[in-house]
């Protein structure tokens, strides 16, 4: 899409996002999940932004957001949440934000700057009870950069960065959070709306620090065809390789529980990265450590 696409801000009309974004690829599920996720939240959201594909939405002074923006270095999103809900706190204090206004603050991050270098701020961030959304697109590598690891990176998966495979395993960021006890986390994804809508909610309506970690299928780094990437989706919760959870009360519950489980393969043969673990020969040692780890996690969860 071409900037002349982009309309000035004070000429948009009443969808909150709008257009695909100048550099964004098609197909893109982390555009998709923010697509669905600011529906919900509404244009009275403050979006800090850490550097990474999504901050191509925004080429000044054009803009597909409603609401207001704000782009900092990969590691500082969450300093700057912090930043913005003071100021908003003490404008509110003084009388200065007309009554009523009520502005919430949520950061916007990859999973390299979110798994990685933005992961200390956060934790501090959690700590203080910053009340403050944290909404993670996750497309399991430095996306903007050529789909470098991160240590979002799945096991095994090929990237720019680990040619013959990603040798290490996924960080579980959702437990990370869950350990600070935050006021709520979920994991969503756009493949599954309602689910996701649900969640969103919850999250909007709470207060304190709040997690939205979204999968996001990226056509681009991943290898797949833009016209798949919902299916993609789908079969990452169908096949138990993505679990759809939220963090409520002090406890995880799961809000879909695959039955009867794809095997992780159908997920995994539809993608460029793990082409290498059926081609020119099957790596069945890699492929049943995979299905192993999915079979361990939810024999956990049914036990
Ligand atoms: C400290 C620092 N190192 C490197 C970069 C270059 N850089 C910009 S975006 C990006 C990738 C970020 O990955 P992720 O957070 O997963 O977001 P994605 O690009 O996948 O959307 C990198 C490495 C940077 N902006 N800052
Ligand atoms: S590289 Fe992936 S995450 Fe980034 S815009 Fe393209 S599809 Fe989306
Ligand atoms: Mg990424």
């Amino acid at each position: 899409m071409s900037a002349t696409a982009f309309r000035r801000i004070q000429d948009l009309p009443s969808t909150h996002l709008l257009g695909s974004g100048t550099a964004l690829c098609a197909g893109c599920g982390g555009l998709q999940a923010l697509h669905q996720i600011y529906d919900v939240l509404g244009p009275d959201t403050i979006f800090v932004n850490a550097a990474g594909c999504m901050t191509l939405l925004s080429v000044y002074p054009f803009t597909p957001f409603r609401g207001s923006w704000l782009y900092t270095a990969m590691a500082s999103a969450p300093a700057g949440a912090q930043g913005v809900r003071d100021a908003l706190d003490l404008l509110e204090g003084s009388g200065r934000l007309p009554a009523g206004e009520d502005l919430r603050v949520a950061v916007l991050t990859g999973d390299g700057a979110a798994y990685g270098m933005g992961l200390s701020a956060t934790s501090g961030a959690i700590e203080r009870g910053l009340d403050f959304l944290y909404v993670c697109y996750d497309n399991e590598g430095y996306g903007n950069t050529g789909q470098q690891t991160s240590a979002a990176t799945p096991h095994g998966a090929r990237t720019a960065s680990s040619g013959a495979g990603n040798p290490g395993e996924k960080k579980d960021l959702f437990a990370i959070w869950t350990a600070h006890r935050p006021a709520y986390a979920a994991t969503v994804i756009g493949a599954e709306p309602l689910d996701l809508a649900r969640k969103v909610e919850r999250a909007r309506d709470a207060r304190g620090p709040r997690l939205l970690l979204a999968l996001a299928p990226c056509p681009t780094g991943w290898g797949f065809d833009a016209a798949d990437a919902v299916e993609i989706g789908r079969l990452a919760v169908r096949s138990g390789m993505f679990p759809l959870k939220e963090w409520v009360d002090g406890r995880v519950v799961h809000t879909r529980v695959p039955r009867p489980r794809r095997p992780v393969e159908e997920y995994l043969v539809r993608q460029e990265r793990f082409a290498h673990l059926f081609e020119p020969r099957r790596d069945e040692a890699a492929l049943a450590a995979i299905q192993a780890r999915v079979d361990a996690y939810w024999a956990e969860v049914e036990a």
